[in-house]
């Protein structure tokens, strides 16, 4: 694998990490626009620096030719969830897809690794299209909470900094900040159902405001300048109220007098 070739072989990984962050973030979306709960709470992706591949290969003894086929984290997508439960939500959906095939589970929850490291690494075959064709590649997906998130990114660059000679102290501490994140993953948990509801609330009131923000910008086109002035004033007054029922009902009405304007104006001349 000469150099100069780098860009042409990396080629299908980096369009695989794009296809994918699109295809992940529009889960996201579908359950926005759907009003539910999406175990996805962001997606990111990479493709490894030639450095870090070469850094891999030498770490492990791979041969230069072999790189693609034993490296299997040159394209890497990366899913953060904000509960443990939803680890598994995301693995269900992975599985699920028939664009999507699952080569390897790395369970590194249930059981840390010994640096204290937590998260669930999907190794996944995906195929991606080019112009020369077809071609099968590996993508791993590390799906974890924000708070094991937290905690790799920071002991990750102390690794760069000290390689293999990260101090002892340093070491259990970072054991001990790992059982710390473990600890407040699980009181997260505890009081889950109580955030989604909040969070399912704060969806449904933006969610309306939303709708009843649009129909008063509809009615500036049909009703008269006067009528949508006291609706505005009114649609104030509601919502300083801070009363959800109140501004469900005022927007039930809204739609109905824009159903009013619009039979009106579809009703024909006599
Ligand atoms: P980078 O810089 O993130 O790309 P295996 O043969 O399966 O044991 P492999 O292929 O390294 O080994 O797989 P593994 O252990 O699942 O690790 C893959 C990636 O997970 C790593 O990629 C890291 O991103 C992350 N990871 C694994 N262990 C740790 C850890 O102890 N701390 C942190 N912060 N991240 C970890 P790279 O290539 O090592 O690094």
């Amino acid at each position: 694998m000469e150099t100069q070739l780098w860009r042409e072989i990396l080629g299908p990984y980096r369009q695989a990490v794009d296809e994918l962050i699109v295809k992940f973030s529009h889960i996201k979306q579908e359950c926005q626009d759907a009003n539910i709960y999406c175990p996805i709470e962001s997606v990111s992706g990479r493709v490894k620096k030639v450095s870090s591949i070469l850094e891999k290969a030498r770490r492990k003894g791979i041969e230069l030719e072999d790189i693609e086929e034993k490296i299997e984290d040159i394209a890497g997508i990366r899913i953060i969830c904000q509960f443990v439960e939803d680890i598994d939500a995301v693995v269900d959906i992975i599985s699920k897809r028939a664009d999507l095939e699952i080569k390897q589970k790395k369970d590194y929850i249930t059981k840390s690794k010994p640096s204290g490291y937590r998260s669930y690494h999907l190794i996944l075959k995906y195929m991606v299209q080019t112009v020369k064709g077809s071609k099968e590649i590996s993508v791993e997906i590390q799906i974890r909470t924000l708070a094991m998130n937290f905690w790799s990114t920071i002991e990750h660059s102390l690794q760069y900094k000290y390689k293999e000679n990260m101090p002892d102290d340093l070491r259990q501490r970072l054991l001990r900040a790992a059982d710390a994140v473990d600890a407040l993953d699980n009181e997260m948990s505890s009081v889950r159902y109580e955030i989604m509801d909040a969070q399912n609330f704060n969806r449904q009131k933006a969610s309306v405001i939303t709708d009843i923000l649009n129909n008063i910008e509809n009615l500036y086109h049909v009703a008269n300048e006067r009528e949508v002035e006291k609706i505005q004033n009114e649609f104030f007054s509601i919502y300083k109220q801070d009363d959800m029922e109140l501004l469900k009902r005022f927007n039930t009405q809204l739609d109905v007098l824009a159903e009013t304007y619009r039979a009106q104006s579809a009703a024909p001349y006599d």
